[in-house]
């Protein structure tokens, strides 16, 4: 928080928006006319999971990164688990979106063994590595690989290739570049859900780090870059004016229009996705797109 306040260009890293409110914001947004990204990744590992599951036999674990409701996770639990006893190991910062859907996957599949880890995702990994857990598909969906600047996505697929043997496989989803419209939208629905996932931020920072930021006076704005493809999200100060943040014993100072830059959701073109695999030693084994071909969902094994 110091390092990033006190920037000459301000920004905070996007993983603090994960409170109990942040994650019950975000669920709603998946639920937005705007924000098709949860709806299409779900078409698509609707009519994807049958072929997944023949294509894989072999798989025992599925080990999930930021898992949050798993509600379309649980779509790929079904089309896996007629012919398999499976085991699910889902990682996540939100102790409550844990909770809530490893006690829903627990009442609806009961034969489902769940090891489920609040945990940031090195941290989480590094627990599940010291268990015997089989041939297992890694599960990476919504996009999430966008809130990584590029090279930190592609650092943190190689560092998962590291971690995978040969006959583990690596499943992500990830959203294509498209129009500046259908960009914007999805970040600054009309209804004002996102503005309150960002503007959350502040409320967390003002809870956990006896600040005083006042809510009225920022605005939640959005841009597409579209040499970077990265949307991305600012919170604006409304005036001049000054925070202070009593646990870090700092003053903040914010002209008019100043920004606190508090996310980047990166797109890919196809061909950028094949570039960042190969660049992590990873082969593209099938890529599932939807009927509109606005997001993929993409099978990765270690290259050879
Ligand atoms: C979690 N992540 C992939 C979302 C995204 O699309 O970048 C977070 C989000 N931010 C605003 N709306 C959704």
């Amino acid at each position: 928080m110091r390092e990033g306040l006190t920037a000459p260009s301000k920004r905070l890293p996007s993983r603090f928006f994960y409170d109990a409110e942040g994650s019950r914001l975000f669920e709603r947004i998946c639920d937005l006319p705007e924000y098709y990204l949860t709806r299409t990744e779900a078409e698509i590992l609707e009519s994807a999971g049958p072929d997944l599951a023949e294509r894989l036999p072999d798989i025992e674990t599925l080990i999930e990164l930021g898992s949050g409701s798993a509600i379309k996770t649980e779509l790929l639990i079904r089309a896996f688990e007629p012919d398999r006893e499976l085991r699910y190991a889902p990682i996540d910062v939100s102790r409550s979106a844990l909770e809530d859907s490893v006690a829903r996957l627990e009442e609806r599949h009961p034969d489902l063994e769940i090891l489920a880890a609040v945990a940031e995702y090195e941290t989480g990994l590094a627990a599940l590595e010291r268990l015997d857990l089989g041939p297992t598909l890694l599960v990476w969906l919504g996009s999430s690989i966008g809130n990584l600047e590029r090279n930190a996505a592609g650092a943190f697929l190689d560092r998962l290739r590291c971690e995978m043997s040969l006959e583990d496989r690596l499943l992500v989803g990830i959203d294509l570049r498209k129009d500046r419209e259908t960009l914007e939208r999805a970040y600054d629905d009309r209804q004002g859900v996102t503005a309150r996932f960002d503007l959350n931020l502040l409320t967390r920072i003002n809870r956990e780090l006896g600040a005083d930021f006042d809510l009225d006076r920022f605005a939640h704005r959005v841009h597409y870059d579209e040499v970077s493809g990265s949307v991305q999200s600012f919170l604006e100060s409304q005036r001049r004016q000054t925070v202070r943040i009593g646990a870090l014993g700092l003053e903040i100072a914010f002209e008019a229009g100043e920004r606190i830059h508090t996310e980047d959701s990166v797109k890919y073109s196809p061909e950028e996705i094949d570039a960042l695999a190969a660049q992590a030693g990873l082969s593209l084994e099938r890529r599932y797109l939807d009927r509109a071909q606005r997001f993929t969902l993409n099978l990765f094994a270690p290259a050879g």
